[in-house]
């Protein structure tokens, strides 16, 4: 059997995504999915279009960097789905497309009259995919956002610092974390298709997203549920342990001891520091670094174990050497050395990296309304299947072109306009 590779086009060329999604976590898995060459034809309701054009802007009238950064790469039509004849437009889409992709609130779908039979029944083949606060359970019908999502999945009690209330970070673990959790879900039903013929419903639920991304943490619950301790977390050996995993400040969370330590300059630079790493193997070299040769043997701390009960010593020993470098003299000198550090990079200093320029990371992409911004690239790269990362739709762009595609005649769509259906 020969078998054809596909070099010159996308990954996912051929794969039509009726995208139903708003705000960050469906348009986020949408966008991947654009990116790695789906047609991606987002839904939006006339006149109002995906809440986020219209939210943070800094320019009037414009869409939103909130918006344009989540939905590269789409084509825009817009469709009551309440109007009846809006809802047959939708039927059609249903019919042409592979996957729906929707994020509305729990029940949404099923009352626009969208129901998963009723979509079986327009396209057996159809996936349906869906992000959602909670899966079954006490909170299923709940509306969520980012930050619930953060604290109800493991985050915001395992954040912070210890003498500190609990605190969500500023990666957007529960939208855009699952939003990459359900396209990994849509691209396997997907394969699964293949063989077998049919759709099925792909469900990411942001609690189990986030829980998924916290499981280091779960898994510190169940050492000290047993053990009472965890030796490598800042409240051993002066502090006390309840009984969940408490605020580890800013502990590794691996088995190799870390903290982020001031770097020259800290008393007037918010992001003057690093985060330093004393990983065992380097032990020895990390001594030698910072001028304290005689730990190299010494009992108390040769060993990881010793070294545990004088974590904070250790690592204000070594601050005393990080604050007489910059952050950048810092990771020169320990990189040479093979010691595992990273300074501790601004949004500012992120935005002006031409590394991450080179590698599409970071791009500029340039707009008819708001002109030149900056948005982030695909962070995933295959080789086959480079990513070119294409404006965000305004809004209804594609909306007679993609009619036109699903077999409308310019009079079908210009009675449809003046009955409000599109
Ligand atoms: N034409 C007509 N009606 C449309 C439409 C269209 N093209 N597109 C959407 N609508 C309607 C929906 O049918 C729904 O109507 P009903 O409530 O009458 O059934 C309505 O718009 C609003 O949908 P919603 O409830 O999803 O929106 P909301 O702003 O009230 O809630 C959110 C937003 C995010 C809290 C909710 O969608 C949600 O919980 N989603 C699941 C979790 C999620 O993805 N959260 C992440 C949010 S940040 O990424």
């Amino acid at each position: 059997m020969t078998v054809k590779v596909n070099t010159s086009g996308k990954a996912l060329d051929g794969v039509r995504i009726l995208d139903f999604t708003h705000v960050q976590s469906g348009p986020t898995c949408t966008q991947l999915l654009a990116w790695f060459g789906a047609d991606v034809i987002k839904v939006e309701r006339a006149g109002a279009g995906d809440i986020t054009r219209e939210q943070l802007r800094d320019i009037p009238d414009a869409d939103s960097l909130y918006f344009t950064m989540l939905n590269h790469n789409k084509r825009s039509i817009t469709i009551d789905t309440k109007n009846p004849e809006g809802k047959k437009v939708l039927e059609t889409l249903v019919k042409k497309c592979d996957v729906l992709v929707e994020n509305f609130a729990p029940g949404a779908l099923d009352r626009m009259g969208f129901t998963w039979e009723r979509i079986q029944e327009l396209n057996p083949r159809m996936i349906v995919a869906s992000v959602k606060g909670f899966g079954p359970g006490p909170y299923e019908d709940c509306k969520v956002y980012e930050n619930v999502a953060q604290c109800a999945g493991g985050a915001a009690s395992t954040t912070g610092f210890d003498d500190g209330p609990p605190t969500v970070t500023g990666a957007q673990i529960g939208d855009s974390g699952t939003g990459l959790h359900l396209a990994l879900g849509i691209v396997t039903a997907l394969y699964q298709r293949n063989t077998s013929g049919r759709g099925q419903r792909v469900l990411a639920a942001m609690q189990d997203g986030v829980l998924n991304l916290c499981r280091v943490k779960l898994r510190d619950q169940q050492r000290l549920e047993r053990t009472g301790v965890m030796k490598e977390y800042p409240q051993y050996p002066n502090g006390t342990f309840g009984e969940a995993v408490p605020r580890a400040g800013n502990a590794s969370g691996g088995g190799q001891p870390g903290w982020i330590l001031k770097c020259k300059g800290w008393e007037t630079d918010p992001n003057a520091y690093i985060y330093f790493i004393t990983q065992a193997p380097v032990w020895g070299e990390i001594c030698k670094v910072i001028g304290r040769e005689e730990w190299i043997d010494h009992p108390d701390y040769k060993t990881p174990n010793a070294r545990l009960p004088h974590l904070k010593q250790i690592f204000d020993e070594i601050e005393r050497w990080t604050m007489s470098k910059t952050k950048f003299q810092a990771m020169e000198i320990l990189n040479k050395h093979d010691i595992p550090c990273g300074p501790i990079l601004s949004m500012k200093e992120i935005a002006e990296e031409p590394s991450l320029r080179k590698t599409g990371t970071v791009v500029e992409v340039d707009h008819p309304v708001r002109g030149k911004y900056l948005t982030v690239g695909n962070p995933i790269k295959l080789s086959d299947s480079p990513t070119e990362v294409v404006r965000s739709p305004l809004l209804g762009e594609h909306t007679d072109e993609v009619m036109a595609e699903l077999g409308y005649s310019p009079d079908q769509i210009a009675t449809l306009r003046s009955l409000g259906a599109i």
